[in-house]
């Protein structure tokens, strides 16, 4: 993704040098382009001296208002900045049209201090200008909001920011709004202070840029992703942040999800939502139908392996063979904590009792009881457990509160 980055007044003018730095970092690093034309907007010709990454000629530092000024700032007054904008910012328009590969670039990115009178005063009118000429792209603004001592102390600094914040959401596609008190640190000097914070601020734009760019397959992140899927999730108000997860060099083959349940922890939990609330699951996003099939699919496939081993044990087929076995399969599971009614349930309980039906039937043989009482007993099991479970229910719902609304 490509910004072209005017900074306006002084503030903006050193963030969009850092966007100078942060370009020249990408060539040298990765050897592509991120921001293909960078410019410093301001009517105080001795600020724009003061930068270091973006070109030294008067089309890349561009002085607006030099009459009016002097070339010595608009002091606060940010009417007199828009003034100057709306006269002076054909020339920035022309710098623009000076930018080599300019319909290579995604999107403008216009940096000002809401606080000053240059930089806040000049936004709105240079956005609307660039907008009216490029209305093909879109123009984001990024926008840094004053320390806290100085809204204390300097009535001004509120009522610019107040309207020029008003005047850019306005024409802006999207607004990034920095706020310059959370990057205070109390052990470095004031011009230490502002040269970190603008680093900060313009660093979590740099993977973002590098989005779509990428060639190399190392950063193979940044090739999924590019400016079209990003610029779809920049709108309005915007905030900016970034994550770091640290992967290993190499990835040892044990290491690698060889579990089939692992695998398998979307569908299992499509079972189990199934079970608990059909439509519920449904809304949640799971694909009931697919679900389905796979379950019928899955019994069909263990039931087939099942008749295959019993039929090598018995060398016997009958389709009325297992018919008596259905009550323990039921009474098995329900013991094993799985609820009739769906939504809870596990393997291992099954497995717990399945063995649990197998030593009650043993020992009804070993006490010598009549085989026609077997099923009785197995009966007994499924209705006592089910009880159980029903009771259990009903306890926990009556401890719910109900609150009033
Ligand atoms: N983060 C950051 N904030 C700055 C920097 N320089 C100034 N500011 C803040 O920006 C506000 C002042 O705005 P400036 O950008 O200096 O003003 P300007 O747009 O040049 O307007 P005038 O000087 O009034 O003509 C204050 O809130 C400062 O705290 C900077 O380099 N970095
Ligand atoms: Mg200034």
């Amino acid at each position: 993704m490509k910004f072209i980055v005017i900074g306006l007044g002084q503030c903006g003018s050193r963030i969009a040098d850092e966007f100078a730095r942060l370009n020249n970092r990408a060539v040298a690093n990765r050897r592509i382009q991120i921001c293909p034309g960078t410019f410093a907007v301001n009517t105080d010709a001795t600020d724009l001296s003061g930068l270091r990454y973006i070109k030294t000629d008067f089309q890349h530092r561009i002085v607006m208002g030099g009459r009016k000024t002097a070339g010595h700032g608009v002091g606060k007054i940010n009417e007199m900045g828009a003034e100057i904008a709306k006269a002076d910012g054909d020339k920035v328009i022309d710098a623009i049209r000076s930018v080599k590969n300019l319909f290579e670039a995604d999107a403008f990115l216009l940096a000002a201090s809401t606080g000053g009178g240059t930089g806040s005063g000049s936004i709105g009118v240079i956005a609307k200008m660039v907008k009216e000429r490029y209305n093909d792209m879109p123009v984001y603004t990024c926008m840094v909001l004053p320390f806290d001592h100085e809204c204390e102390t300097e009535e001004r600094t509120v009522y610019n920011t107040a309207t020029c914040l008003k005047s850019v959401n306005q024409v802006s596609d999207a607004v990034f709004l920095i706020d310059n008190q959370r990057y205070v640190r109390k052990d470095s000097s004031l011009a230490n202070n502002m040269a970190k914070i603008n680093q900060q601020i313009v660093e979590p734009f740099y993977n973002m840029l590098c989005a779509g760019e990428e060639k190399k397959a190392k950063f193979v992140g940044a090739k999924t992703l590019d400016a079209g899927d990003v610029m779809a999730t920049i709108n309005g108000w915007t905030v900016i942040g970034w994550g770091r997860s640290q992967m290993g060099l190499f990835r040892m083959p044990w290491s690698q999800t060889r579990d089939f349940l692992k695998k398998s922890n979307e569908m299992s939990k499509g079972i189990y939502a199934m079970g608990g609330n059909m439509e519920a699951a449904k809304r949640a996003g799971f694909s009931i139908i697919k679900i389905q099939f796979f379950i019928y699919s899955y019994v069909g496939f263990l039931s087939g392996i099942a008749s295959v081993l019993y039929v090598s044990l018995v060398r016997h087929v009958h389709p009325f063979n297992l018919m008596n076995i259905l009550l323990d399969v039921i009474a098995a599971v329900v013991l094993g904590g799985a609820s009739l009614a769906g939504g809870s349930g596990t393997v291992l309980g099954t497995m717990l009792g399945v063995m649990m039906i197998y030593f009650i039937k043993n020992s009804l043989v070993l006490m010598k009881v009549p085989s026609y009482w077997d099923p009785v007993v197995i009966g007994l099991i499924i209705v006592v457990s089910t009880g159980i479970n029903a009771y259990s229910k009903v306890i926990g719902k009556s401890r719910l509160a109900t609150i009033e609304m």
